[in-house]
């Protein structure tokens, strides 16, 4: 008998708590978590392996009112890994009352949806947890395909447990994609970028994590150790101070919070330069964008 194998789209609003939840699945960091909006800006693929066989689970970001280029980019790469997947696993913050695009997830299950589909009721750890609002939504949005509902607590083993053996029961006999000790596909440079931008989101205030571009130029790799050279791009002149620090508080901050959590995940010496640089409306340079990763077809 074969295993079970399913690849399964995790969408839902911003800040749901999607990345939070497949971490949790996969049992290792492969997605970047924070409190803020518009958190996740790549697809990410995070494979779980076990006896009973293999999700692959694309992390997308949260679908939300797309403010510009970037906005819109993400909202459509968000659509379209829903589009190719065999289950569709809708994540709702469930300690605050459904909003539109909740609701816009749900109209969008209804109508163009040949998947399963599964309802994360998440955050229930919360309370007061708007359950009934959401199973009422649903209801108006005209009923079918009937989903899986599941309440859950992503920051916990125990509270994703459930998601997983709903999503090992919908998955279909099939042969694993990839080999059993991958935990994510996602490009090494597009990860390097990431946990920085996570570190910076953790430094800076709430508006400049969304107008910071992270690339990474080159990874040169020594024998001991990688060294790594990084544009951080900022939008306007006046926010390099902002990004840098008084004397490079902030810069440095996140450089050395960046190395120490980048030796985990790759197990040796990473060293970062970072360069602060003003990259004019780079969020509407295709060229810097495609380098990013949010053009290309990682899915
Ligand atoms: N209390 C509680 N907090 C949670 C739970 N799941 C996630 N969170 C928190 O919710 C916030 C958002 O989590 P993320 O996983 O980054 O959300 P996301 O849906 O990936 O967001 P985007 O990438 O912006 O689309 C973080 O602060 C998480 O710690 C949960 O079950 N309970
Ligand atoms: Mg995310």
């Amino acid at each position: 008998m074969g295993v079970k194998v399913a690849v399964v789209a995790v969408v839902g609003r911003t800040n749901a708590g999607k990345s939070t939840l497949v971490n949790q699945l996969v049992g290792e960091k492969v997605s970047i978590v924070s409190p803020c909006e518009q958190t996740t800006r790549n697809t990410i693929r995070g494979i779980v392996s076990d006896p009973r066989g293999q999700l692959v689970l694309l992390d997308t970001p949260g679908l939300h009112k797309a403010v510009g280029e970037l906005g819109r980019l993400l909202n459509r790469m968000a659509r379209r890994s829903a589009a190719g997947c065999d289950i569709t696993c809708v994540v709702f913050d469930a300690s605050e009352e459904p909003q539109l695009e909740d609701v816009g997830w749900m109209q969008r299950v209804a109508k163009e949806c040949p998947q399963k589909v599964v309802f994360v009721l998440n955050k229930a750890d919360r309370s007061p947890f708007y359950e009934q609002m959401y199973r009422d939504a649903w209801a108006e949005a005209i009923a079918t395909p009937t989903p899986v509902w599941i309440k859950a607590i992503s920051t916990t083993e125990g509270g994703a447990k459930g998601v997983m053996d709903a999503l090992f029961d919908l998955s279909e006999e099939g042969e694993p994609l990839f080999d059993d000790d991958i935990v994510t596909d996602y490009p090494r440079k597009l990860t390097i970028a990431d946990v920085i931008r996570e570190k910076y989101i953790g430094k800076l205030f709430q508006e400049l994590p969304h107008e910071l571009g992270i690339v990474v130029r080159s990874i040169r790799e020594k024998t001991d150790k990688w060294e790594v050279q990084v544009d951080v791009l900022v939008n306007r002149e006046s926010q390099k101070p902002m990004a840098i620090g008084k004397k490079a508080v902030i810069v440095k901050n996140v450089r050395k919070a960046s190395e120490k959590e980048l030796r985990e995940i790759y197990g040796l010496k990473v060293e970062l330069e970072l360069n602060v640089k003003v990259g004019r409306n780079w969020m509407k340079n295709e060229r810097l964008l495609a380098e990013m990763g949010y053009l290309g077809e990682l899915v």
